[in-house]
């Protein structure tokens, strides 16, 4: 139901509201095209449809300038991420994966800041048979990107472990409800008959409609006291309200989102903000109700600012507040209080219930490979072959051994220690709060390196931190290889984001609980102005900080940088 009175942006639809209109449901001519053996890649308007497959094309960047000059086309690969809500995994389902990036993939896995597995590298050849091969662990590959509700996150947190188990069953319930209803994905890649008499274009996606959404749309849970999924940074933020052990219900926020453009004030990271409560059964009208509004007055003319968080802020936080209370029909409860500590994990054992045992494992920027002298990936491999609890993949792209009996923890940990695994105590606490995204050579969208350069920075942060014995004091440090968010860096108490080559923007000023955004401090530096500006702010905060005050609130309290108090001022 439209109301009258909102209205969505005037302007032309973008070029892909037309692409996702003809496609008859996601299906576009990606079927043929696939077996097109011609080329490696596929035309850029099937490429717009794979990503709510869960794939994107991309090409080897560090092979572009070489294989143009030999004329050659890119090295064409694709790009596939798993639907895994809540971060979960079964052992097998791990060994699968294991193999899969072995056999089709680039050899690697990454553990993606929104708790699940991506590959690099795989063939076009070899993409429908992984995608079979996927399935037949019981996962899937839809809607993991594209203009659909994402991948759920839900803390994985070890400490309350029957509260995870609650909280997991909804965001893993959210996740499915709200998958697309059409059949091409199971057309496309598993080989399901089209069912004679029910031509495949009328098929109706109840909640989405054909267009899809104006834009992706992402759901978290977090279970207080921490925020690692960083609840606040998501189109839709949940909060679970725990009291007395039990889980009470959720309180509801609106409007958070990471990306923006250098240079474009217009577009801005931004945080949810909490309108208000409900009960754990009225979850999921809330989120589908809140999905229809974006739906009905996103913008579908310019996609850069199509996220909900312009919707809110373009119609207001009130009014979209009681545009969903109209349409579901009742209003929310007042939020409840909640309190948090941090957004990072914490590492190494802890003991939840009955007796079960958990294990954060150290995983630098996600990416899981069997690195010189660091058989990670064998480990991990090892590991899966005879553990009976599950996986948790973490938001911080780290990855939690969990559930594990008191007899099977000493088997475990003897691999561990066999395999020099860590639960990254030998590093700085600013390592071990540190994220980054892929950029390049996969990312297409990189402007500069992240992933491969950002272990290396710090390698000489250390220095700095250790000069001013700051090698405990948890730091949160993030970077990007351009300013779309991929490792949130807008939530970062340290930030950088790629600008070129080898330059980034830095940021100051987040807090450490993840519920304030940072600020630009410079613009387009290299390395060794980032290391001569943290030489003067990591010693000035040896020094001058107060008892317990995180380095985020600071560098606001000794007036070095402006405290963002909301999205819209981000650039101020
Ligand atoms: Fe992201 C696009 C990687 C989490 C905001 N993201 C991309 C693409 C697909 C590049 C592209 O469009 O061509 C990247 C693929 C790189 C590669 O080679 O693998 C990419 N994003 C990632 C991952 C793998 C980063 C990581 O190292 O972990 C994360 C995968 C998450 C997942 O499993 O679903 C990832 N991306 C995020 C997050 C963090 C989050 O959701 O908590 C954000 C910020 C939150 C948000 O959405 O506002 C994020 N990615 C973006 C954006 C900017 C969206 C915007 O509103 O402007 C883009 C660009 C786009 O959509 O046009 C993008
Ligand atoms: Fe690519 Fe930019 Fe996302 Fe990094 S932040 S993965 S460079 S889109």
């Amino acid at each position: 139901m439209v109301s009258k009175v909102l209205k969505a942006p005037e302007g032309p639809p973008s070029d892909v509201e037309g692409i996702k209109e003809r496609s008859k449901y996601l299906r576009g001519t990606l079927k043929e095209v696939m077996l097109d053996r011609m080329s490696a890649g596929i035309p850029e308007d099937d490429n717009r449809l794979m990503k709510h497959h869960g794939s994107y094309l991309q090409d080897d960047r560090d092979l572009r300038n070489e294989r143009q000059k030999q004329k050659l086309e890119p090295a064409y690969q694709f790009m596939l991420r798993v639907r895994l809500p809540g971060g979960v995994a079964t052992p097998e389902q791990w060994l699968v994966l294991d193999e899969l990036a072995d056999k089709n993939g680039n050899g690697t896995l990454k553990i993606t800041t929104r708790q699940t597995w991506q590959m690099h590298g795989i063939l076009k050849w070899n993409m429908k048979n992984t995608i079979q091969e996927i399935h037949s662990t019981l996962l899937d590959t839809i809607a993991a990107c594209g203009d659909v509700n994402r991948n759920v996150l839900c803390t994985p947190n070890p400490y309350q472990s029957e509260i995870h188990s609650e909280v997991y069953e909804y965001a893993k319930y959210l996740s499915d409800y709200l998958l697309p209803r059409t059949r091409a994905y199971h057309q496309v890649w598993l080989d399901e008959e089209v069912v004679a008499g029910t031509p495949e274009v009328e098929e109706v996606e109840p909640m989405y409609g054909p267009l899809y959404l104006p834009r992706k749309f992402k759901i978290a849970i977090a279970v207080p006291p921490t925020n690692d999924v960083d609840v606040f940074s998501n189109d839709l933020a949940l909060i679970a309200i725990i009291e007395d052990g039990k889980l009470l219900g959720f309180n509801v926020g609106i409007g958070g989102g990471m990306g923006s453009t250098h240079g474009d004030t217009a577009t801005y990271p931004q945080l949810a903000k909490v309108i208000g409560f409900c009960t754990p059964d009225k979850i999921v009208e809330v989120a589908e109700k809140t999905i229809t509004i974006q739906r009905d007055y996103g913008n579908r003319s310019v996609r850069k600012n199509a996220r909900f968080k312009y919707t809110v802020d373009r119609l207001g936080l009130e009014t979209v507040k009681e545009e969903l209370e109209h349409r579901l029909g009742w209003k929310l409860d007042e939020a409840k209080p909640y309190q948090f500590d941090r957004n990072g994990d914490r590492y190494g054992w802890v003991k939840g219930v009955r007796g079960r045992w958990h294990y954060t494992l150290f995983i630098q920027n996600g990416r899981v490979a069997d690195f010189e002298g660091y058989k990670l990936k064998t480990a991990l491999r090892e590991i899966a072959k005879i553990h009976k609890g599950e996986f948790r993949l973490t938001t911080n792209q780290n990855v939690i051994i969990a559930n594990v009996s008191n007899q099977k923890k000493k088997q475990i940990e003897e691999l561990i220690q066999q395999y020099g695994l860590t639960d990254g105590s030998q590093y700085s606490a600013l390592r071990r709060n540190s994220i980054a995204c892929v950029a390049l050579p996969t990312c297409g969208l990189a402007m500069a390196e992240s992933e491969r350069y950002l272990p290396k920075l710090i390698d000489k942060i250390e220095d700095i931190i250790d000069e001013n014995g700051l090698r405990n004091e948890e730091i949160t440090i993030r970077m990007t290889g351009c300013p779309n968010g991929c490792a949130r860096p807008g939530l970062g108490e340290i930030a950088f984001m790629g600008k070129a080559v080898g330059k980034y923007n830095m940021y100051l000023g987040a807090a450490f609980d993840g519920s304030r955004l940072n600020k630009m401090y410079r613009e387009n530096i290299g390395e060794e102005e980032i290391l001569s500006e943290l030489r003067v702010l990591l010693s000035r905060y040896a020094k001058e900080r107060n008892n317990g005050e995180h380095f985020g609130d600071f560098v606001i309290r000794a007036g070095i940088i402006k405290a963002t108090t909301d999205g819209t001022n981000f650039h101020d």
